[in-house]
C-alpha cells in the first residue's frame, strides 16, 4: 500500500507571538517560565487546535514550556484514519508552531495498541508488518529534522507486571514488531532520538524489570534505542522512595530518560477506563500544599537520579485542571495539574519550580 499524504502546513497559524515579559527592574528577573527555570527542556502535551483558539492557554504555552508534545494529532488514529492516506495536517501545524516558538516538537506515539484506524483489526500478519514498515518510515520521513524524538512503541507491556501486552501488532508479529519499528524510524531520520515508553513502571516494579530486560534484549539485538520514557501518571500515596530507586534503575542504563507524561493524582484508579475512586471530593489548601511538596520532590529526584546527559526533560500531560484527561478517563474528579481551572498557576506550579532550582 502507498500514502497519499495530505498536507496542509500551517493553516491553523494564526497565532500571536508571546506576552512579552515584564518591564525591567534592578532585581534580577525571575524566570518568566518553567523552561527558564529548568536545566533540562520542560513539555507540555497539547491540542494545537485548542492552543491557537484560546489565548490564555497559548500564553501558558508558550511562556512555560520549551518542548510540545501533541496530546492525539500524531497517532495513527489522526494520522492514518483513512485507509491509503496520510493526513498530517494537524500534526504539521503543531510542529509549525513549536518552530516559531524556539521549542523542541517531541513525537507520540508511531506504535500503540490503542486510538488505531478500525481498518487495522482486519489485517493478515504480513500485510499488518508492511503497513506498519511504511507507515513508520513514511511519517518519521515527513518530519525528518523537525521532530527531535519519537515514542515509537508506547505501551508494549501489560497494565501490571512484566509481561507483553497482547496488542494487535504482538498477536500478529510476535516481539518482532518493536525491533522493527525502532529500525525502520531510525533508517528514515537517523538523528532523531527513539523512546520506548509505559506507564506505571514508578511504582510497579515488576513492571520495570520487565521493561528493562526487553531493553536489555534489543539492544543485544543492536536494536537501535535511544531513550525511555516514563508516563508518571502519578498518584499522592505513590512511595517516592520506590520512585527514585525505579529512576535510578533506568537511568543505570545510560539511555535517555524522558518524563513523558506527568499528572500527580489525589484520588486512585485500577488503570482502566471509568475506574477512578472519586475518594477525595473536593481540594483543601492543605492538600495542595501537599501537592506542590511532591511536585518539588519529583522534579529534584529527576535531577538527582538522572545524569544531566541522560535529562531528556519533564512534560506535563495536559498542564491545566480545567482540561485534564484524568477526570473524563477515569470518570472522577481531582486536581492533578499545575494549572488550576482558571488556568492560574497552583501551588504545585511553585512547587514543582522549587524542585528545578538549586
Ligand atoms: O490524553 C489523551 C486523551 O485525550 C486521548 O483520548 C487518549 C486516547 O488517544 O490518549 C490520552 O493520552 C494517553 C497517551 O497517549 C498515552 N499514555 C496515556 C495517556 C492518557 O490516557
Amino acid at each position: 500500500m502507498r500514502f497519499l499524504p495530505l498536507l496542509c502546513i500551517g493553516t491553523l497559524l494564526t497565532c500571536n507571538s508571546p506576552t512579552p515579559d515584564t518591564a525591567p527592574t534592578t532585581e534580577a528577573p525571575e524566570p518568566a517560565g518553567l523552561r527558564d527555570a529548568a536545566p533540562f527542556p520542560i513539555g507540555g502535551a497539547i491540542n494545537i487546535r485548542q492552543v491557537l483558539s484560546d489565548e490564555q492557554l497559548r500564553d501558558i504555552t508558550t511562556t512555560e514550556f520549551s518542548s510540545l508534545t501533541s496530546t492525539n494529532d500524531m497517532k495513527m488514529y489522526r494520522i492514518a484514519d483513512t485507509e491509503g492516506e496520510l493526513d498530517f495536517a494537524r500534526a504539521d501545524s503543531t510542529v509549525a508552531f513549536a518552530a516559531e516558538h524556539g521549542m523542541r516538537m517531541f513525537g507520540h506515539a508511531l506504535v500503540w495498541h490503542y486510538a488505531l484506524p478500525d481498518y487495522i483489526a482486519d489485517m493478515p500478519a504480513e500485510e499488518l508488518r508492511i503497513f506498519l514498515t511504511e507507515y513508520i518510515d513514511t511519517v518519521v520521513t515527513h518530519f525528518r529534522g523537525r521532530i527531535d524524538g519519537w515514542d515509537v512503541v508506547n505501551e508494549v507491556l501489560d497494565t501490571k507486571g512484566g509481561g507483553m501486552r497482547d496488542s494487535p501488532f504482538y498477536e500478529k508479529l510476535g516481539t518482532d514488531y518493536i525491533g522493527l519499528a525502532f529500525r525502520t524510524a531510525r533508517r528514515a531520520d537517523p538523528d532523531a532520538k527513539l523512546f520506548i515508553n509505559d506507564f506505571g513502571t514508578e511504582r510497579d516494579t515488576a513492571k520495570l524489570s520487565g521493561l528493562l530486560r526487553l531493553v536489555d534484549s534489543l539492544r543485544a539485538e543492536e536494536v537501535p534505542i535511544d531513550g525511555i520514557g516514563f508516563q508518571w501518571h502519578q498518584q499522592m500515596r505513590d512511595d517516592t522512595n520506590t520512585v527514585r530507586q525505579t529512576l535510578r534503575r533506568a537511568a543505570a542504563t545510560g539511555l535517555l530518560i524522558h518524563i513523558s507524561e506527568l499528572d500527580l493524582i489525589f484520588n486512585t484508579h485500577n488503570d482502566e477506563a471509568g475506574g477512578g475512586t472519586d475518594d477525595v471530593q473536593a481540594v483543601t489548601p492543605a492538600m495542595l500544599e501537599e501537592q506542590a511538596e511532591r511536585f518539588e520532590t519529583l522534579a529534584r529526584i529527576y535531577r538527582e537520579e538522572v545524569p544531566a546527559d541522560q535529562q531528556y526533560g519533564i512534560t506535563f500531560w495536559d498542564f491545566t485542571d480545567r482540561d485534564t484527561w484524568i477526570r473524563g478517563f477515569f470518570d472522577m474528579g481531582d486536581w492533578p495539574t499545575v494549572f488550576d481551572e482558571e488556568l492560574a498557576r497552583k501551588p504545585g506550579y511553585y512547587g514543582f519550580r522549587r524542585g528545578l532550582g538549586e
